[in-house]
C-alpha cells in the first residue's frame, strides 16, 4: 500500500546563505561521523573514573558536535551560541528532558547516568538533530572526517566490535586482541 509522502523543504541555514557549499560540505561530513565500539566492556576492565563533561552547542542553527559520545555519569552542557532562542529537548528512553528556552551567551547541563542512545531536537527548529551515546564504558572512539578511529587501552581478549552511524548499528564483528598488540578491523558504513 502506498502512503502519501509530505516532501517538507529545509529551511537555509545561516552558514548556508552565506557559504553554500562548505556547510553543506561540512554538513556532510558531520553526518558521516560513525562511532565505534566494544560491544561489552572486558571483565574488570572499567573503573568509575570522575564524572565527565561534555559540551554540545547550538550554533548557527545546528547541533555541534552532530555525534557526541560519553560515558555514563558525564554532564553535557548545552550553551546557546545563537542570538535566536532554541529549545533543546530529547524524548529518549534513557533520559527526557526540554530545556526551554535561554538566549545566546546561556547554557544548560543535563546528565546521562544510564547508557544508550539519545535523539537531541530542537523544539523550534526541526532541522536541528544530533545523538548523544552514552556508554558504561570507556571503549568507544568517533571516527574522524575521514573516518579513522582508534580505541585505545582495550585488555587482550576476544570482543565484539559495533560500528554506528546515523541511528544504524553495523553486527557486532570479532576482534583478538593480544598483550601490546594492534589489531585492525574496517567496516563499510552505508
Ligand atoms: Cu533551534
Amino acid at each position: 500500500m502506498r502512503r502519501p509522502v509530505t516532501v517538507v523543504e529545509r529551511r537555509p541555514l545561516v552558514a548556508e546563505l552565506s557559504t553554500p557549499e562548505s556547510a553543506a560540505a561540512r554538513d556532510a561530513a558531520e553526518r558521516n561521523r560513525s562511532v565505534v565500539y566494544l560491544e561489552s566492556a572486558p571483565r574488570g576492565a572499567f573503573e568509575q573514573s570522575e564524572p565527565g563533561r561534555a559540551v554540545m552547542d547550538q550554533r548557527n542553527e545546528t547541533f555541534v558536535p552532530h555525534v557526541l559520545a560519553i560515558t555514563t555519569g558525564t554532564t553535557v552542557d548545552f550553551p546557546n551560541s545563537d542570538r535566536i532562542y532554541h529549545n533543546v529537548f530529547s524524548l529518549s528512553k534513557i533520559k527526557r528532558f526540554d530545556l526551554g528556552r535561554y538566549p545566546v551567551g546561556h547554557s544548560r547541563p543535563v546528565r546521562f547516568d544510564q547508557p544508550g542512545i539519545v535523539r537531541v531536537f530542537c523544539d523550534i527548529h526541526s532541522h536541528m538533530n544530533a545523538f548523544i551515546l552514552v556508554f558504561s564504558h570507556p571503549f568507544f572512539a568517533v571516527t574522524d572526517s575521514e573516518g579513522r578511529y582508534h580505541i585505545n587501552n582495550v585488555p587482550p581478549g576476544g570482543y565484539g566490535v559495533i560500528a554506528w552511524n546515523e541511528g544504524v548499528s553495523s553486527e557486532p564483528r570479532p576482534v583478538t586482541v593480544t598483550d601490546g598488540g594492534v589489531a585492525e578491523l574496517d567496516f563499510a558504513v552505508r
